[in-house]
């Protein structure tokens, strides 16, 4: 059979567009890249066979502009649509005008992400399953009084949830009944901003949990499989910094109960392509689902390279209508795989964007390196959209291994000309808590304070004097400087025969 697509359209921008159409070039499809005016000469655009201009930087006028990527597509003969993440991924109503335009969409059934996109649907799809989700309600709370006697049963402390939201938006913890009336009215006000719906829900509040999120694979014949897990709790303000694979604490057993029960709940919703079940891990590792991501994720390539399978070609394969071509059984995990985000930021300053141009780069390379990119020496990075420049992502036969060689790759990763998250990386990979696998969603708050702008501005002023004073004392001595220690830290030899010259 040949392979039902000759070209894709990829509905994106930066690293993940890049990723796409590295997949298609070598499946031998022709790759079609879209951009706004503010991506004129980004990677992507460059390195597609062909580029469509959709309109303004605005993503409303560009890369969330159903309409001008449907015609896009059309008007390049595109037989597919690839959606990458974010913008129009999780987009119900784009797979369907996709499919209305006789485009294939490379993604789950809109059924599917509709069912999943309902917060509360989908608990209750997972409570119908018998999948463990956290004690709480199956449906949205009434009045003040039954909130307190809900939460009463379900005992403090509690989360209220909005039932149509997701990602942190109208979440609120309540630790005693007296703050509940306060947090109810917080809640709904946001839940009915952010998502057209106030309704909230409860939930027992899982302290010091770790993210931990299983990868799915569902082909259109009836088979789902899972590829193992992926630790996520390195975050700040649900924005991934870190992601590994294995999970520090999942042994082949939690695997096996945590990737079967991700497996039922794609199969219960009919899910086709890649998809990620997320799980909250208790302190006493016990697992409790808390939604489904219907899209390919930022953090996929560490599931790839532990499990050795290219996800993309697997989804525009299932999306062509092949079968997958392996059993569960056949999907076996080898070593320890890592990766770091480098997004144009100042961590040191309250991880404000630093957009602007790259004066100069250099990425890491070497044995058992992938750098993803969607950046180069001398881009503009444009300030309209999010700040992830690259990701950077490390094989090693076992955990300490993997980390040595990430403290290797980000040593040897130089960027100019803006800030980025690497100096906060590198002190993570020394962290003894992280070096541990001591992990939880307060990591970043808790070890390295940067969540608290006041440290950020002393850590500042403290740089700056020990900069003066180093300035100082150089500048006071006959001696050049030694040189510091580290990559980058070469000694210069001169010739003898050359002095005096
Ligand atoms: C929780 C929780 C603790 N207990 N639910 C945050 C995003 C949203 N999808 C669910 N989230 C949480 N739900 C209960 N019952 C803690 C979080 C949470 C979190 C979850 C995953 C990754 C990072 C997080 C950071 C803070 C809070």
């Amino acid at each position: 059979m040949t392979f039902p697509f000759g070209k894709v359209l990829i509905a994106n921008r930066g690293e993940i567009a890049v990723r796409v159409i590295r997949a298609c070039r070598e499946m031998g499809i022709a790759s079609v890249a879209v951009f706004s005016e503010a991506d004129r000469e980004s990677l992507h655009v460059l390195l597609a066979d062909e580029a469509v201009r959709l309109g303004p930087p605005p993503a409303a006028e560009s890369y969330l502009a159903v309409d001008r990527i449907i015609a896009a597509a059309r008007a390049t003969g595109a037989d597919a649509v690839h959606p990458g993440y974010g913008f129009l991924a999780e987009n119900a109503g784009f797979a369907e005008a996709c499919a209305a335009a006789g485009l294939v969409f490379i993604g789950p059934p809109p059924a599917a992400i509709r069912s999943m996109g309902d917060k509360m649907g989908a608990r209750r799809v997972a409570i119908q399953l018998k999948v463990p989700v956290v004690p709480g309600t199956e449906r949205p709370v009434g009045d003040d009084a039954e909130a307190a006697r809900i939460a009463t049963e379900v005992g403090y402390p509690i989360m209220l949830k909005a039932a149509r939201g997701g990602g942190g938006k109208g979440m609120r913890l309540v630790r005693t009944p007296g703050e509940l009336p306060g947090a109810l009215r917080g809640a709904r006000s946001e839940a009915g901003a952010a998502f057209g719906d106030a309704a909230v829900y409860i939930e027992r509040y899982v302290e010091e949990p770790r993210h931990i999120e299983v990868q799915v694979l569902g082909d259109g014949h009836g088979h789902v499989v899972h590829l193992g897990e992926r630790e996520c709790s390195i975050q700040r303000r649900h924005q991934k910094l870190i992601e590994e694979s294995p999970s520090p604490i999942v042994d082949p057993g939690l695997r096996r109960r945590m990737g079967e029960a991700a497996c039922r709940i794609a199969a219960a919703v009919g899910y086709v392509n890649a998809g990620t079940v997320e799980f909250l891990v208790d302190r006493d590792r016990h697992f409790h689902f808390l939604e489904m991501n219907t899209r390919l994720q930022v953090e996929h390539p560490v599931t790839e390279l532990v499990t050795g399978r290219d996800l993309v070609k697997q989804q525009l394969r299932i999306a062509a209508g092949e079968k997958l071509g392996f059993t569960q059984d056949e999907v076996v995990w080898n070593g320890w795989a890592i990766e770091c985000r480098i997004n144009a930021e100042d961590p040191y300053a309250g991880f404000i964007p630093s957009p602007g141009r790259i004066v100069s780069l250099r990425p890491a390379s070497g044995p058992w390196v992938r750098d993803d990119s969607g950046v180069y020496s001398g881009y503009t990075i444009p300030r309209f959209y999010d700040t992830l420049m690259a990701k950077l992502i490390v094989w090693g036969s076992d955990r300490e291994a993997a980390i040595a060689r990430m403290a290797r790759a980000l040593a040897e990763y130089k960027v100019v000309g803006v800030q980025t998250t690497i100096p906060i990386l590198q002190r993570i990979m020394r962290d003894e808590d992280f070096v541990a696998g001591r992990l939880s969603t307060h990591f970043l708050e808790r070890r390295m304070g940067v969540d608290r702008p006041e440290a950020a501005g002393r850590r500042r002023t403290v740089a700056l004097i020990a900069a003066a004073l180093a300035a100082y004392d150089r500048a006071g001595r006959r001696a050049p400087a030694p040189a510091p220690p580290g990559l980058g830290a070469w000694r210069q030899v001169t010739w003898p025969g050359w002095r005096g010259r």
